[in-house]
């Protein structure tokens, strides 16, 4: 049995990254623990107030946010804090190394209905300032709270699987892990249709086309909406997620935000073998311009994400 601290030596010779990384890990343990009992407690409700997206706050993802701040706040290593759920950074006062960016508890609209949810972090180092691109990432990660409590991370270019056992401790359940360079499933809000670009209308037709469309092979379509639980099915068995660029979303940049979901499943998707883009651009090369910034967000499965890349290539 590999436990994660005994991972974290096998990553890197940071005792301040393992320390950053550990710090995560226990907080969303703590989060798991509150998710577990939030429907006892009354929890699953509204906060009452709306978070800097302008997107009505629950009040776990206020839980969630303190959780993490609070365990943060207590590593030296640590020295700013960027959350989905903050209008500002966090600055901490000392001189440590590194800066996370997190969206504490994502897909919180599933909260009541006890569909899975999660924690996303992305690591950088402090020098780099606030906004830096994906590819400067020193650690990434992300908690899947569902039937079981999963723990995907890359610090290296290693992406390894960790389950939370019954006394608190992260026990590695998968060393290496893969997104199947194929795939037959496709995950996108088809709902949202009418505000498609060209290239994601012909991606989703010629996928639904099946066998006798020109991909020749049959698909099928899984939208949790739950950014965690899509991208952990699409790391364990391949597919794609989508959340294009629409018409709709087109002025906001997209609907996902690149500091603390796009860029940290990004990393991890493609140390895991597959390949992420916005359409037009590798999301790990995108520029950001502010930290709640939004991007359109493709990526999954190699041989999925390259036949969307020639829709848009077509123009
Ligand atoms: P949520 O608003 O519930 O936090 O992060 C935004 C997100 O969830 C993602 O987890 C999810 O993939 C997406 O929104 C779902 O969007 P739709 O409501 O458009 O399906």
């Amino acid at each position: 049995m590999t436990t994660l601290a005994q991972w974290l030596m096998t990553q890197t010779e940071d005792v301040g990254l393992r320390s950053v990384v550990e710090t995560m890990a226990t907080a969303s343990a703590e989060i798991a623990a509150v998710l577990r009992e939030a429907p006892i407690a009354g929890q699953t409700g509204l906060a009452g107030h709306t978070n800097v997206q302008g997107e009505a706050q629950k009040a776990l993802d206020v839980i969630s946010n303190d959780v993490v701040l609070k365990h943060l706040r207590e590593n030296p290593a640590v020295s700013v804090l960027v959350s989905e759920e903050l209008d500002d950074a966090v600055q901490f006062g000392n001189q440590g190394a590194f800066m996370v960016a997190t969206d504490p508890l994502d897909g919180s609209s599933n909260l009541d209905v006890n569909v899975t949810v999660g924690t996303i972090f992305s690591v950088l180092k402090s020098a780099g300032g606030l906004l830096q691109k994906g590819r400067a990432q020193v650690a990434a990660g992300y908690v899947a709270y569902g039937p079981a409590t999963s723990l995907v991370l890359r610090i290296s270019g290693v992406v390894s699987v960790f389950t939370l056992d019954g006394n608190g401790a992260w026990v590695l359940v998968v060393e290496k892990a893969r997104v199947p360079e194929a795939s037959g499933e496709f995950a996108i809000n088809t709902a949202r249709e009418r505000f498609w670009d060209a290239a994601t209308l012909g991606y989703v037709q010629e996928s639904v086309a099946g066998e006798t469309g020109a991909a020749g092979k049959r698909y099928n379509m899984r939208w949790v909406g739950s950014m965690v639980a899509d991208i952990h099915r699409i790391l364990m068995r391949g597919g794609i997620f989508l959340y294009p660029l629409d018409s709709e979303t087109a002025s906001k940049g997209g609907r996902l935000r690149l500091l603390y979901e796009a860029n940290p499943m990004a990393w991890l998707i493609e140390g895991a073998g597959g390949l992420s883009t916005t359409g037009r651009q590798g999301i790990l090369d995108v520029e950001p311009t502010g930290i709640h910034q939004r991007v359109p967000v493709i990526l999954g499965s190699a041989e999925e994400v390259r036949r969307l890349e020639g829709w848009y290539a077509r123009g």
